[in-house]
């Protein structure tokens, strides 16, 4: 029996997966790390956690899998998209990881615009957000010019993950995409970007295509997990990419909706198709030659855990979730914007802060988690509606993470959406899309299409209900209202944060 591992270095968690030739997940195993939330803003991982809890992960997968060492014919990678870790010569790491959703960059950002004007739109397709990498490399040289000396070399987290594995550095199209510094047509880093701000581009790793061969597992680690030295590895794509290829989003008019710890809308692109001229994020994807386009609402699951670990500590999701069923659409007036770590689309704002308007002596519990799940989902329509809004047709959309797992929040996304949307059989999020690289990689298929049509199954569709689908019409009205009048408010509250 022949099988790929799919490794997706997520923001809370590595969760492994080992997949057969058919597409069926044979073995699963998640691993946490924390997040290192020094102040408010900073957000940050020691990339230590990710190598250790991946290689303890992947023995338990072997083991528990009970595999012949030379079972596996490829591994590869979905990650967390924008992070920077910066490693010196020796490839050693030289602070901890600012991640995806870390906002201390706004001056920077700000200089980005400054410098570069209409040619960062034009080379990096992408306007300068405080999540992206070219703006926490900027933090780096100006607040830590010692450690900034030290670098030869900045990578993404699942590319520093994957050099730990195999000793080669390679950052992935998908994945270099999100840094702002990679011309996005030509797939070259932009010189012009580089020279701009004193990034040496001897800085940036060589790239590679998602599905491409970077090399085999180091011995020291394939001993340490129970596989062979000669166990191919092919280098992955960010999560998002992953997400997609593994929801089979891999043509025209295909469209997602993701949500894990941020959520996204995400549409297929193909080559030579309208940019939106950084209205929403254009990243190149992991089907070569393609590209997608993506509104992202940086708190949507977290937006969920935030309120379950400092309300109810110690419950799970399903027992909070358990009675959003019989509170009727609108949560009885309550209305939630889910900007607790700031928001990227459609509002670039790090300092925007989350509500909740309308609370009632009246409110339950569950009438606070409804909400929640309904302004994550007005948060979403939100970048649906700039698609719609140039023309472009949502009619159907993929639900994957977090969102697809409870019946009525899909019944939500179909209603405040106005879409039909469908979920998928056998759904394991960016992971999936990981292990189908590792599939192409291998030479299973000859394209990721072919590979999508074998390994992926539909499962149930939700179709809006006209009446809810008009009060949340109503109520989205009122949602859109929230962030311009509450922004003059959090503003001025910004010095008092912690
Ligand atoms: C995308 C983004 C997030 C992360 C989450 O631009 O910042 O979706 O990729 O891991």
């Amino acid at each position: 029996m022949s099988y790929v591992i799919g490794v997706d270095l997520g923001t809370s968690a590595v969760k492994l997966l080992l997949v057969d030739r058919e597409g069926r997940v044979a073995q699963e195993i998640t691993k946490p790390y924390p997040l290192i939330q020094e102040k408010s803003g900073y957000s940050e991982q020691d990339p230590e956690q990710w190598v250790r809890q991946t290689l303890d992960g992947l023995r338990e997968l072997v083991q528990q899998a009970g595999i012949a060492e030379n079972a596996v014919a490829g591994i590869s990678f979905s990650g967390q998209m924008h992070g920077l870790v910066l490693v010196d010569r020796e490839g050693r790491v030289l602070r901890n990881a600012i991640l995806w959703n870390d906002t201390r960059t706004t001056a920077q950002c700000r200089e980005i615009e400054s410098v570069l004007g209409d040619r960062l739109l034009a080379i990096a397709k992408n306007p300068a957000l405080e999540g992206f990498t070219l703006p926490k490399l900027l933090w780096v040289k100006q607040h830590e010019p010692e450690l900034f000396e030290q670098a030869a070399l900045f990578l993404l987290p699942k590319d520093y993950l994957r050099y730990r594995l195999t000793g080669a550095l390679h950052m992935d199209y998908s994945d270099a995409a999100g840094t702002l510094l990679m011309d996005i047509r030509s797939k070259e880093w932009s010189r012009e970007i580089c020279d701009a701000f004193g990034v040496p581009v001897s800085m940036c790793p060589e790239l590679i295509e998602s599905h491409g061969f970077v090399g085999t597992l180091l011995p020291e680690a394939a001993a340490r997990v129970g596989l062979s030295a000669s166990t191919r590895v092919f280098a992955g794509g960010a999560d998002n990419a992953c997400g997609a290829t593994g929801a089979g989003i891999l043509s025209d008019g295909d469209a997602l909706c993701s949500i894990g710890t941020s959520g996204v809308i995400l549409t297929y692109q193909q080559e030579g198709g309208e940019d939106f001229n950084g209205r929403v994020h254009y990243f190149n994807h992991a089907d070569s030659n393609a590209y997608y386009l993506m509104g992202v609402t940086l708190a949507a699951g977290y937006s969920l855990s935030w309120f379950r670990e400092t309300f109810a500590a110690g419950e799970s999701f399903e027992q909070l979730s358990s009675k959003i069923g019989d509170i009727a659409p609108g949560s009885g007036g309550l209305l939630y914007t889910p900007y607790v770590v700031g928001e990227r689309t459609p509002y670039a704002d790090a300092n925007i802060r989350a509500s909740f308007i309308g609370m009632d002596a009246g409110h339950s519990r569950d009438h606070f988690v409804r909400a929640i799940m309904e302004g994550i989902t007005f948060s979403l329509r939100d970048s649906i509606e700039i698609f719609r809004s140039s023309g472009k047709r949502i009619d159907r959309i993929v639900s994957i993470g977090g969102g697809a797992k409870n019946e009525v929040w899909l019944q939500i996304q179909a209603d405040i959406f106005n879409a039909t949307i469908r979920t998928l059989a056998n759904e394991q999020g960016p992971g999936l899309g990981a292990a189908m690289l590792a599939a192409v990689g291998a030479g299973w298929f000859p394209t990721l299409e072919a590979c999508a049509s074998h390994f992926i199954q539909p499962g149930v569709e939700y179709h809006p209900v006209q009446s809810n689908v008009k009060a949340y019409d109503r109520l989205y009205n009122v949602y859109r209202q929230i962030y311009t009048q509450t922004k003059p408010l959090n503003d001025a509250l910004v010095p008092f944060r912690a």
